[in-house]
């Protein structure tokens, strides 16, 4: 017989094991949500709920959207599936063609997957085909940065660097090192969008060359912001520096922008934020809006081209997801891209962060406050610590913004906010203010 683990838990939720999720606490006292319109959700009880995260970095265009739910109701009923090897549907390319007008100059293939996690691998695992079909097998060792997320895929994990994400897994791939992270609050707390100091970190990449031999080295892979782990913002000159270092040795650099991409910094994506591009770009959650599941990898042409070799009927990479570029999927972001141009989306968080990022600072000083950290439309809080209790005052914080009808999300000790692009001035207040209210009762 099924048996609860926990008898005081609704048995009716008991076979369902839920990914990172405190699964006991969860069942004692369930967050069940059922709709969702606009900025907000609403929960089983039928109250609304403020959507500070959108979804979880994802609904960027918020809830509901009309272009959106259309797009999907008619592919469904049109053509639910059809199969991604040697086989297609139009839909496939004309996304592919609407993403590569949006995305950094010179990013101009798109190859899709299912999730942010799948994108991770696919990329990495080009950069080490695309040296090997260029005669350059040997580079082999793939670079990641501490505290960085890149999925929870074996090659994600291994290049990742949140250590409760990789301790419990054994010995990961081989040939992976990591960069230092840039988070530096003795000299950094508190900054406005990004912080003065911490350029040189990505010299970390030349110590590596000098241990291991640019020969060795496949690519680099970093978020341009971590979101992940807390919000951590890239210090002045710090992606530029990482980018000469990587051109100087021929290394891959891989910009992960499932959370950056889609408007979150301001400009379709963060390289262009930055003024860095990368040679391979991972994406997913905004690029549907999160409404059908999907990722991409976005590579220059050269890149591609150096792949296109060999007799023309053989296949070129071997690598795919049975859903890779799934009708309903395609049809979404098709929707959702038509819904960001709409209503300009891309480039909402530019014109609202001065107002984000001084809601969000009128924080410092707010009870446990240690550091206050933002970029467009996303802003990290990060809490001190309860004494031998890591995450526990940051969980308070959201169980009690939740209980006033806020949606905020933590991580460690910091508080994450990454609002639906659509988010208005008064949203954003009663978002810091209710965030500000359960500071001051947290223990
Ligand atoms: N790369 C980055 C930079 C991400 O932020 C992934 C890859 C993986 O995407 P999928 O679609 O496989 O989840 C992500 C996802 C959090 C949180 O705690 C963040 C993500 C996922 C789940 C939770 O803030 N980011
Ligand atoms: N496992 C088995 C046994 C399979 O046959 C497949 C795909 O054919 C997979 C895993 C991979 O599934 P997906 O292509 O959805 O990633």
């Amino acid at each position: 017989m099924n048996q609860s683990t926990a008898p005081d838990s609704d048995p009716k939720l008991d076979a369902y094991w839920m990914p990172f999720t405190a699964n006991r606490q969860f069942k004692k006292s369930p967050r069940l949500l059922t709709r969702a319109d606009g900025m907000y959700f609403t929960d089983d009880k039928g109250r609304q709920v403020l959507d500070g995260i959108a979804g979880l970095w994802c609904v960027n265009a918020g809830h509901n959207r009309p272009r959106i739910v259309e797009a999907i109701q008619k592919q469904a009923a049109e053509l639910d599936f059809a199969p991604p090897f040697q086989m297609a549907h139009p839909k496939a390319f004309e996304l592919a063609e609407r993403l590569v007008e949006l995305t950094p100059a010179g990013l101009s293939k798109a190859f899709f997957t299912n999730s942010g996690s799948e994108a991770v691998e696919t990329a990495l695992k080009m950069a080490l085909a695309y040296h090997r079909v260029r005669g350059e097998g040997s580079r082999t060792r793939l670079i990641g940065r501490e505290r960085g997320y890149h999925g929870v895929n074996f090659g994600g994990i291994s290049v990742g660097g949140m250590v409760a994400n990789r301790k419990m897994f054994g010995t990961l791939l081989s040939g992976v090192d990591h960069l230092r992270h840039t988070h530096d609050p003795a000299r950094n707390a508190y900054s406005m969008g990004q912080p003065l100091h911490g350029a040189e970190l990505a010299d970390d990449l030349e110590r590596m060359v000098a241990l291991h031999d640019a020969s060795t080295i496949a690519a680099v892979i970093v978020e341009p912001i971590a979101g992940s782990t807390g919000v951590l913002i890239p210090p002045q000159g710090y992606l530029q520096r990482l980018r000469e270092i990587c051109d100087k040795h021929g290394i891959l650099l891989i910009f992960d922008e499932v959370i950056t991409g889609f408007g979150r910094t301001g400009q379709p994506f963060g390289a262009q934020t930055f003024g860095v591009t990368p040679d391979l770009m991972t994406v997913a959650k905004g690029l549907t809006n999160g409404a059908v599941p999907m990722g991409a990898v976005f590579a220059k042409q050269s890149f591609y081209d150096t792949f296109m070799q060999g007799p023309e009927h053989l296949i070129e990479f071997f690598h795919g997801y049975t859903y890779s570029a799934h009708p309903l999927a395609c049809a979404a972001a098709l929707g959702t891209l038509d819904t960001y141009a709409e209503e300009g989306l891309l480039t909402r968080a530019g014109e609202m962060q001065t107002y984000f990022a001084e809601a969000l600072h009128s924080l410092k000083g707010a009870p446990h406050v240690i550091d206050i950290r933002n970029m467009g439309l996303v802003g990290g809080v990060e809490l001190a610590p309860l004494p031998g209790e890591p995450a526990k005052r940051a969980f308070s914080v959201f169980l009690d913004c939740w209980e006033q009808g806020v949606l905020i999300r933590t991580t460690g000790d910091t508080i994450a906010f990454s609002p639906p692009l659509i988010i208005e001035k008064q949203h954003i207040d009663r978002l810091i203010d209710t965030v500000r209210a359960a500071l001051h009762r947290a223990a």
